[in-house]
C-alpha cells in the first residue's frame, strides 16, 4: 500500500432534465392541450467517509465523479425520473477544501457531505398554460448541475509509529507486520518518506501503523521526516538492530531524545530488537523479530493490538 495524503478529484452532478413538450393526441379530442411533463432533478455527488479506506490512493486514477442526469419531461404530464446520486467513498479522516477553504471534515466512518448539488428539473409546457394561451410551445430546459475541483487532504490517526535510527529495520518490520510495500536497503535512509499499512485486530479494526525514517544516525529530527504525526500515536515501536555493535542503551537514549518532542501524552513505547536472525538481541529489547524467518513478528502484532485495546 504506497501512501497518499493528498488528492485533487472533480466533482459534477447532474443536470436536470429538460422540461417536456408535447401535446395530448386522443382520437375524440381534437386539439389536446399541453401536457409536457417536467424534468427529474439532476444526481448530486456526495462523499461518504467508509471504514474500509486508509488513504487516497485510488483517486490518482479516478479523478472525475459525475452524477446522473435527471430525466427529461414527457408527455402526459410524466414527470422526469430523477437522476440518481453518486456516491464516492472516501477515508474517515479525510478534509475537504475548495478554491483552498475547507469546507467540510469526515471523520467518522457513516460521515457524509454533499459536495455538488444537481440542477433543478426543467419546466414542461402544461405549466404554461392559461385561459388566453391554449398551446404554449414553451418550456424551460433543465438547470446545469453544480461542479467543483475540490482537494482532499488525509489528517492521519497513526496509531503506532515506528522509530529508531537509520538502517535499523524499521521498514522491513512494517511490511512484516502489515504486508506494506516499502523502500528498504542496506544502507541508511533507503525510506525518504512515512510509509503506512494496516493492521486490523479480531474484530476488523483497522489501526494505522507508519514507519517514519524520522530520526538520523545522530538522533537529530530530519526534514519531511513525518515526525509530527507521532502526535496521535498511542504505541510506539523503538526499532534496534540486534546485530548493530553500538550499546543499546546509547542508540535508545539518541533515538529517544530526538523522538520526544513529538510524542503525545500517554504513549506507549515498546523496544524491539530487529534482525534476530543475524546476532542475539541486546536485553533492552522486550521482543525478539525477524522479517527474514518472521520470528517474533506475530507475538508483537497480539502486543500491539492488545495495547490499543485498552
Ligand atoms: N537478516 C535480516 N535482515 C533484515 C531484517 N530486517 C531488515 N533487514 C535488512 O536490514 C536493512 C535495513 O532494513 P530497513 O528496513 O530498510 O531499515 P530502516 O530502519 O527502514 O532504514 P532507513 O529507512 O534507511 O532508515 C535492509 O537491507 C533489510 O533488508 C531481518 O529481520 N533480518
Ligand atoms: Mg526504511
Amino acid at each position: 500500500m504506497t501512501f497518499v495524503d493528498r488528492a485533487r478529484i472533480h466533482v459534477a452532478a447532474g443536470r436536470g432534465g429538460h422540461g417536456g413538450l408535447s401535446f395530448r393526441r386522443e382520437a375524440h379530442v381534437p386539439r389536446g392541450g399541453p401536457d409536457g411533463g417536467n424534468g427529474g432533478r439532476g444526481g448530486g455527488v456526495w462523499l461518504v467517509a467508509d471504514r474500509q479506506l486508509t488513504d487516497l490512493s485510488r483517486f490518482r486514477h479516478a479523478v472525475h465523479h459525475t452524477a446522473d442526469t435527471g430525466g427529461p419531461g414527457q408527455a402526459r404530464n410524466r414527470n422526469g425520473r430523477a437522476g440518481d446520486d453518486l456516491e464516492v467513498a472516501v477515508p474517515p479522516g479525510t478534509r475537504v477544501l475548495r478554491d483552498g477553504a475547507p469546507i467540510a471534515t469526515l471523520a467518522a466512518p457513516g460521515d457524509r457531505v454533499q459536495v455538488a448539488r444537481g440542477g433543478q428539473g426543467g419546466v414542461g409546457n402544461r405549466a404554461f398554460r392559461s385561459s388566453v394561451r391554449r398551446a404554449p410551445r414553451e418550456t424551460v430546459p433543465g438547470e446545469d448541475g453544480e461542479e467543483a475541483w475540490l482537494d482532499l487532504e488525509l489528517v492521519l490517526p497513526v496509531d503506532v509509529a515506528l522509530v529508531g535510527l537509520p538502517n535499523s529495520g524499521k521498514s522491513a518490520l512494517l511490511r512484516a507486520l502489515t504486508g506494506a510495500a516499502v523502500q528498504e536497503g542496506p544502507y541508511p535512509h533507503a525510506t525518504t518518506e512515512p510509509a503506512f499499512g494496516p493492521l486490523e485486530d479480531a474484530r476488523g479494526e483497522l489501526f494505522l501503523v507508519a514507519d517514519l525514517p524520522g530520526v538520523d544516525a545522530q538522533g537529530v529530527p530530519r526534514r519531511g521526516s513525518g515526525l509530527g504525526q507521532l502526535e496521535r500515536a498511542r504505541v510506539v515501536l523503538h526499532c534496534l538492530a540486534a546485530d548493530d555493535p553500538e550499546p543499546a542503551d546509547a542508540r535508545l537514549d539518541r533515538v529517544r531524545d530526538g523522538v520526544a518532542p513529538f510524542l503525545g501524552d500517554g504513549v506507549r513505547e515498546v523496544v524491539v530488537a530487529t534482525r534476530s536472525d543475524l546476532a542475539p538481541p541486546p536485553p533492552e529489547a522486550a521482543f525478539a523479530t525477524s522479517a527474514v524467518s518472521g520470528e517474533g513478528v506475530a507475538a508483537l502484532r497480539d502486543h500491539v493490538l492488545g495495547l490499543l485495546a485498552r
